[in-house]
């Protein structure tokens, strides 16, 4: 990278990315979702994101989505990393397991982002598909409430891909990225889920790839290892900011992520001075920024000040 031999790079992510946001990914031992489910009474693990489970019985993935809903957690350093990488033009594509929404919060483009098992973004009944408004879906969700197609009376659920759905279209741009790709950087996942996991060997064999993560996992499991591949293991925090002073850029990534989460907090947070919403006017630009823009966001109550 430090060369400029890198231009395209893929990359390809899961929870463990946001365990640094507060989230819980599925399969760490003890915090792991999968070790905290007793509460939602389930009769195992997978079954609170099996489709057929749900279709019979949805008040246990609502339980859970009250608390993935988007809105609750920020981004961490290593999503503005990943946007780093864009800001430098040197982001291919990331593909993301993950559907707590913060890759977009933290500013990464809806073309530099394929979400392979969707989010909370839409939402449409389970058994017909009908769109249903996502933020109604959210309403009813947080009331305890289960939302009901209009058209068929089927459970509507947000748009996150379940055990035994289809991914959405978008993941199929995988077949050209890949073999695109100059490095392949896999972060915090355990590459267990398919066919998301088998992505991670579609890029080219003399293409490096490498594994931040806080095991070996996949083809990272066999020995010895394919000869571009290196992996750094332990906490994605550190590796990331290992791998980021390497190359230069950790103030540049810190600068990026206080101002972008200042000037959301500042337009969001109703505890501020006005006792209400703030608005545009009371926002103070960063000081060493010259040009200031605000931009409309997906929810109508976020609006996205860019500072340059
Ligand atoms: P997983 O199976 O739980 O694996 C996570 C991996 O990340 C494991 O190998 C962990 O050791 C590793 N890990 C966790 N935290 C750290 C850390 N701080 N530093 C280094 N490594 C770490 O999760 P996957 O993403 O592989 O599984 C795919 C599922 C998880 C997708 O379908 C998601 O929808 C689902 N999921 C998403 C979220 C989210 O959106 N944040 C949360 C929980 C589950």
């Amino acid at each position: 990278m430090k060369l400029g031999r890198v231009r395209n790079i893929v990359v390809v992510a899961g929870a463990g990315i946001s365990t640094g946001s507060g989230i819980p990914d599925f399969r760490t031992p003890g915090t792991g979702l999968y070790a905290n489910l007793a509460k939602y009474d389930i009769p195992y693990p997978e079954a609170i994101f099996n489709i057929d489970y749900f279709s019979d019985n949805p008040h246990p993935f609502f339980s859970l989505a009250k608390e993935l809903y988007p809105g609750h957690h920020r981004p961490n350093y290593v999503h503005y990393f990943i946007r780093m990488l864009h800001q430098k033009g040197l982001l291919l594509r990331m593909y993301t397991q993950n559907i707590d929404g913060l890759e977009k919060l933290c500013g990464i483009p809806d073309d530099k982002l394929v979400e392979a098992h969707g989010s909370f973004a839409t939402a449409a009944c389970h058994l017909c598909y009908t769109p249903y408004p996502a933020e109604e879906a959210k309403q009813a969700i947080m009331k305890g409430n289960v939302p009901i197609c209009t058209f068929c009376a089927g459970a509507v659920k947000p748009n996150v891909v379940f055990f035994g759905e289809d991914l959405p279209e978008k993941y199929f741009q995988h077949a050209e990225d890949f073999p695109k790709a100059d490095l392949l950087m896999i972060m915090g996942t355990s590459l267990k889920i398919e066919p998301f996991a088998s992505l991670v060997n579609t890029v080219k064999s003399t293409v490096p790839r490498l594994l931040l993560n806080r095991d070996p996992v996949g083809p990272f499991e066999r020995r010895p290892l394919r000869r571009a591949d290196y992996m750094e293991l332990g906490d994605l925090s550190d590796s990331v900011r290992k791998l980021a002073e390497i190359l230069g850029w950790h103030t540049e990534i810190q600068d990026l992520m206080n101002s972008h989460e200042n000037g959301l907090r500042s337009y969001t947070d109703p505890s501020n001075s006005s006792g209400t919403a703030a608005s545009k006017q009371e926002f103070q630009p960063p000081q060493n920024s010259n040009k200031c823009l605000w931009s409309a966001t997906k929810n109508p109550n976020i609006l996205l000040l860019r500072c340059v």
